[in-house]
Order: structure tokens, then sequence, then C-alpha cells
């Protein structure tokens, strides 16, 4: 046996040497040329035919990518390739990008990626999410869905003219774009690795609208091996319209807080709950305890200091504010309690969630008018855009507030349920193709995301099990779902980012590996691999507790994952405001 496999292993090796190919002998037009399929095929059709005149090839060498969140550091040559198609009979384009490491680092791995915000991708540069696939020895893709190039965003095509909507588009930025994308992605990286039967794996990483891309996946398709899915924006339009809410509690209790009584009460509440965890790191990694033994009123009367600060153009946008001073008052934590408490309808029925206690109030910021020396509305623009452009169908980003209830918010979330349950709502609960092809799913979620509730993905989490575990008990079936379907809330993590307000919290960057692992090794992640990016702990290890367990640290400083039900209970939801399931 031992003579045999080293002979095989020298042969093995020879033949190696022999056919070794470089970077450079196959990253060109002609090879990717005869790499590519002429068209694909779905439902028994044919869908998309690509353009040989399209494809640009080059090499990349010593690629080095560093200080990304999404994946660890590396350092890399990759083929840079790009190709446009159009779906059959429709004369349009859509192109894609593929990324592809040298023969000696392709690890057999295909990963699809998506957008963010409105984007279906995230760039095709190293900012982007091509890189996380290269440094795992996948080949990475990315598509711009057919809305012009890879910068043009879905909200930008979508209506084409008031009243009028590009439907195609909607489908793309829905669903099908992904899903081509993975189709031709996985031929091709078959292709042109020359791997005939070979087992190819293939995997999905995306966050925020990327979560969503991912999960628009799962639960149509089964192509994928497994997905790492962050923070992802699904039940759309009952995300999109409750960025507005803090707006319309503003407007309703008729108090407009300054961006630094705000940020005050962001500060102190982290710092009052900050040890109910059991340590004193500056990381809430409970907001349930938060949530029930925290007591917001004490920071009435506390006073507060900020410098001026110029308008910010990145995320969350935020207008110019001038130096602030002044004392919390009980008008703005009376706005931040019922911004936390999450949307009820007149009534006092649950529409609704909002984000955990420790969360800034991106959505809540007001704005300064120098001239009346007042200040007012800042409007969200991902809501206020929902509703211009989603509902109402209108080539414009601007809406008032201007007689908007509580109430109104409801209506816009079921209009929007209804128009979009086929595309963007994405919460569809029954995954058992998925499930039976072998997929497995990591889910997770920042504990003080401003941007997506985490109680969102418990929500979705909750729904599955609940949908197809029904007959087993609690435990069962949590052990069932475990198997394959996992979620983890991230502590002090902001929207898919590690959080400037909580700098010590870990961040799950090498969430492709452990996907990995557990995919083609077996390994399951019982708790999440996650490391200090910043912060007094820079460069540690932490490990992070997989929902329904929270962490609990002793007094010896060990973390333990403990069973806790009146917290869990604070993540569950009666939308009772409906009487429709909300998944
Ligand atoms: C690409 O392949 C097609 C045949 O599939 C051929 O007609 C065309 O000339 C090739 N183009 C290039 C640039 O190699
Ligand atoms: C590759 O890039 C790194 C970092 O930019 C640099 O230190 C190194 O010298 C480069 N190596 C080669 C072979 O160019
Ligand atoms: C990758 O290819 C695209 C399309 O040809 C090109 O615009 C881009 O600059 C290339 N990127 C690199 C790093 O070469
Ligand atoms: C297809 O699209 C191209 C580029 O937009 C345009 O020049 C051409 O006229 C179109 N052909 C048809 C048949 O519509
Ligand atoms: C579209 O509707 C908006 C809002 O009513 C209006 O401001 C804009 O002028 C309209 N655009 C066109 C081209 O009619
Ligand atoms: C695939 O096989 C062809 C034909 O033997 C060869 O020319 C090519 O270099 C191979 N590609 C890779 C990536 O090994
Ligand atoms: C809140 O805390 C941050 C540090 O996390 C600090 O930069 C900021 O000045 C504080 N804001 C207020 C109003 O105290
Ligand atoms: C918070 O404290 C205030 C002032 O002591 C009290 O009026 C209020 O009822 C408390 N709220 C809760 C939820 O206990
Ligand atoms: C705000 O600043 C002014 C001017 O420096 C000062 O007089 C006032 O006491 C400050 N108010 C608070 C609450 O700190
Ligand atoms: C419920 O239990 C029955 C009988 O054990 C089983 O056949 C069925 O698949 C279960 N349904 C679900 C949704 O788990
Ligand atoms: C877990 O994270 C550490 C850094 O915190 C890293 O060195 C290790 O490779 C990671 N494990 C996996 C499976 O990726
Ligand atoms: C720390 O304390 C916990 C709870 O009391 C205990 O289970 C654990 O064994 C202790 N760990 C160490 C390293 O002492
Ligand atoms: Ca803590």
């Amino acid at each position: 046996m031992r003579a045999l496999s080293q002979a095989l292993l020298v042969a093995a090796m020879a033949s190696a040497q022999v056919q070794a190919v470089t970077l450079n002998d196959v990253c060109t037009v002609a090879y990717v040329n005869a790499s590519l399929p002429d068209s694909i095929t779905y439902l028994g059709t044919t869908a998309v035919t690509i353009d040989p005149s399209s494809i640009q090839v080059n090499p990349v060498l010593n690629n080095t990518v560093t200080d990304n969140s999404m994946f660890p550091d590396g350092q890399f040559d990759y083929c840079n390739v790009t190709f446009a198609y159009t779906h059959t009979g429709r004369n349009d384009s859509v192109t894609v990008a593929y990324w592809l490491p040298t023969p000696a680092s392709f690890k057999n791995r295909y990963l699809a990626t998506g957008g963010g915000g409105y984007a279906i991708n995230s760039g095709t540069d190293n900012s982007g999410s091509l890189p996380g696939g290269v440094v795992y020895g996948a080949v990475a893709g990315a598509t711009d869905g057919g809305f012009g190039n890879f910068d043009t965003n879905f909200d930008a095509v979508y209506i084409i003219q008031n009243g009028t909507t590009d439907l195609e588009s909607l489908f793309m930025f829905g669903y099908q774009a992904i899903n081509e994308l993975t189709l031709l992605g996985q031929l091709f990286t078959k292709s042109f690795f020359n791997m005939s039967d070979s087992k190819l794996y293939s995997y999905y990483q995306g966050c925020s609208e990327g979560g969503r891309d991912g999960w628009s996946q799962v639960q149509r398709f089964t192509d994928f091996d497994g997905v790492v899915t962050g923070a992802p924006a699904f039940r759309f339009s009952f995300q999109q319209v409750q960025h507005i809410y803090s707006n319309v509690v503003e407007q309703t209790l008729g108090y407009y807080p300054t961006a630094c009584e705000l940020q005050k009460i962001v500060n102190e509440t982290i710092t009052a709950c900050d040890p109910l965890d059991g340590l004193t790191d500056g990381v809430v990694a409970r907001t349930d305890l938060c949530k029930l033994h925290f007591n917001t009123s004490s920071i009435i009367g506390k006073s507060y200091y900020c410098p001026a600060t110029p308008v910010y153009a990145g995320f969350p946008p935020a207008p110019a504010w001038p130096e602030q001073n002044g004392t919390v008052t009980a008008e703005a934590i009376a706005i931040t309690d019922k911004i936390i408490d999450g949307l009820r309808d007149t009534d006092g029925k649950r529409v609704y969630f909002s984000y955990q206690p420790s969360s800034i109030f991106a959505d809540g910021y007001t704005s300064y008018n120098t001239s009346s020396d007042t200040w007012g509305l800042y409007l969200s623009q991902f809501g206020t855009e929902f509703v211009s452009r989603y509902l109402e169908l209108l080539d414009t980003d601007l809406i008032s507030l201007d007689g908007v209830t509580y109430d109104t918010l409801k209506q816009w979330m079921i209009e929007g349920w209804k128009k979009y349950e086929d595309t963007l709502h994405t919460t569809w609960p029954d995954l058992t193709a998925y499930h039976n092809a072998g997929g497995k799913i990591l889910h997770y979620h920042g504990e003080s995301d401003f941007s997506i509730p985490t109680a969102s993905s418990v929500r979705y989490h909750e729904s599955v099990r609940q949908i197809m575990y029904g007959n087993l008990t609690f435990n069962e079936s949590t052990e069932a779902l475990a198997d394959w379907y996992r979620l983890y809330l991230i502590p002090g993590a902001q929207h898919c980012a590690p959080n400037a307000y909580q700098p010590n919290g870990p961040f799950p960057q090498t969430n492709l590996g452990v996907l990995i692992d557990w995919v083609e090794n077996g390994l399951t992640p019982d708790t999440l691999n996650a490391t200090h990016l910043a912060g007094s702990k820079v460069g540690q290890n932490s490990q992070i507790c997989a929902w329904p367990l929270r962490p609990l640290w002793a007094v010896n400083g060990t973390m333990e994952c403990v069973y806790d039900q009146a917290s869990i209970d604070t993540w569950l939801y009666d939308f009772d405001a409906f009487n429709l399931p909300v998944y």
C-alpha cells in the first residue's frame, strides 16, 4: 500500500511538472473564449447567449488585499475576465466579471457575490467582494445585472419614466442575475480548469442587499453547497419603509433631537449595558439584557458636547452639523425609546421591530437650519426612495412626510409586500429543496446594526424552524436546523462592519473559510470564528455563540453560550397588526 501510494505520488508529481500550467498560459482571450459555453439553458430553454467579441482578459500579478473585514489579508495573482451576454430575444446586455486564481492555487471552488443598498455588486476592485473568493482558491464572480455597467444601481434603471417600470431589471435584481452569474461561472470554471468530473464546490457570500441576494438563491435554487449571508435586507418593503419610522416618530412627537443628543444617548446606553454580559469591555454583547434591565430615563439631564462636523457622504450619510452642547431632554429619551420599541399602528398593534439598544440612531439623524437656528427632519433616503420609486413609481427620490403617520407606514409596508412578494420580499421560509441538496447556510447579523434590525434575522430563522420542523419540540427542531442552517449575532458589530462605537468587539472575517470547513470537511461551526480587527484586543480571536444561545462571561473571564428564555423572548415579536403570517 505504502509503496504503491508513493509510486502514485511520484507519478502525479512528474505529470504535474510536465503539465505545470501558468496563469499566462491560460489568461488569454482565446483560452477564455474556448472555455466559455456559447449559451446557457435553464428550464430547458436557451436563456442567455455570450457575445464573444465582448471578452476582455488580463492577468493581474501580485495583487495585495489588506484590512477588509469580510476576508483575511492576501496576496495573489489572478486572471481578470469580463464578458457580456444577452437574453435570447431581448437584445439586452449583461456584463459579468470573474477573477480566476492561478492553476496552482485553484482549489475546486466557485464563489458568487452580490451587492449592497440598491447595487447588485460591490465593485470589481480590491474593495469589493471578489478578492474574498480568490484568497480561498475560488473563482469569484460579480454581475452588473444588465443595468449598464458595474457602477449603475438598480434604482437608477427601474423607473423608465414616471409610472413605467422596467420589470426585467426588477427580476434581474430580485434573483435572476445572481443565478445566471452562478450558472455561467460554474460552467466557465469547470472548463477553464479542465475539471471534467471533479467536484466543484459552489459558494455565495454577501451582506445587506448582498445578504438578500444570497437568500434569493437559497429560496429558489440548489446551485450552492454553502452560502454566507450577513444582515440580509429581506422582508424588503418592511425593511425599507422602517427606515422612515424614526423620522415619523420625531414628527409625531414634535421634537427633533440634535445629532449630539442622540449620540450621547447611544454612548450612555453602551456604558450602562456593557457590563450586563459579565465583561466590561465597551461591547454590549447582550442587547437583550439591555432591553430588559436598562431604564433610559437615567440619561435625562446628562450634558453633552460635540464639535461641528461637515457633510458626510459615506454610510450612514449625514448633513453638516454645527458645534452642539446641552443636556439630554426627556423629549429626546421619549423619541429614542419609541424608536427602539418599533412601529405600532394607532390601535397599538405591532407592525414591525427596530434596532437594538446601543445601535446608533442613523435613521433618526436631524438636520440643522442655520437661518432659523432650528433642528428638523433629515429624511432617510433608503426609505423615502422606496416609497417614491417602488410604490409611487416616480422617477424621483424626494417625498415629503407631511401627513404621514404610523398607519401610513403600515399601509406602505403592505403595499410593497404585495407588489414585490415574488421578487424583493425574499422570506420564503421553506428551504427543503436547498436542504435536501445538501446546502449549508451561515447567517450572521451585527447586534448593534443601525440599518437592518437584528431581530429581522432572528425572525426569519425562527420562521424556517417553525415551517420546516413544526412538529418537533423547540430543542429538537433547533438541533435539526443547526445541522445545516446556523445564525450568529455578532456582539457590538454594526451594519456589515465592525463598530467604532464599540471597537473592542470581534468581527467574523473568516466566514467563508469556516463555511468551506463545514461543507468540505464536515466541521460544524458550533461557535463562529471571529477576529478583533480594532480595539484593545486587535489581532486576537473570539468565538461567537450560535442562536438561540447567548454569550455570558463568568467572573473568571470565560465566555459561555447560555440559554436564557427571558432574553430570547425579547427577540420574538407578534406582528398582530396583520392577519397573514409575516415570515
Ligand atoms: C471565440 O470562439 C468562437 C467560436 O466559438 C469563434 O468564432 C471566435 O472567433 C472566437 N473569438 C476569439 C476572439 O477567439
Ligand atoms: C508584491 O507586493 C508586495 C506588497 O505590495 C511587495 O512587498 C512585494 O515586493 C511584491 N512582490 C513582487 C514579486 O513583486
Ligand atoms: C479588469 O478588467 C476590466 C475590464 O477589462 C478592467 O476595466 C479593469 O481595469 C481590470 N482590472 C485590473 C485590475 O486589471
Ligand atoms: C440592439 O441593441 C443595440 C445596442 O443598443 C442597437 O444598436 C440595436 O439596434 C438593437 N437591435 C435591435 C434589433 O433592437
Ligand atoms: C415625475 O414625477 C415627479 C413627481 O411628481 C415630478 O416632479 C417630475 O417632474 C415628473 N417627471 C416627468 C418627466 O414628468
Ligand atoms: C486544460 O487542458 C488544455 C488541453 O490539454 C491545456 O492546454 C490547458 O493548459 C489546460 N488548462 C489548465 C488550467 O490546466
Ligand atoms: C460618544 O463616544 C464617542 C467614542 O466612542 C466619542 O467620540 C463621542 O465624542 C461621544 N459623544 C458624546 C456626545 O459624548
Ligand atoms: C423608568 O424610570 C422612570 C423614572 O424613574 C419611571 O417613571 C419609569 O416607569 C421607568 N420605566 C420602566 C420601563 O421601568
Ligand atoms: C454650552 O456652552 C455654553 C458656551 O460655552 C455654556 O455657557 C453652557 O454652559 C454649555 N451648556 C452645557 C449644558 O454644557
Ligand atoms: C411531522 O411528523 C410527521 C410524522 O413523523 C412527518 O412525516 C412529517 O414529515 C413531519 N413534518 C414536518 C414539517 O416536520
Ligand atoms: C479563525 O480566526 C483566526 C484569527 O482570529 C484565524 O487565524 C483562523 O484561521 C480562523 N479559522 C478559520 C477556520 O478560518
Ligand atoms: C470559569 O468559570 C466558569 C463558571 O463558573 C467555569 O465553568 C469554568 O470552568 C471556569 N473556567 C476557568 C478557566 O476557570
Ligand atoms: Ca461587555
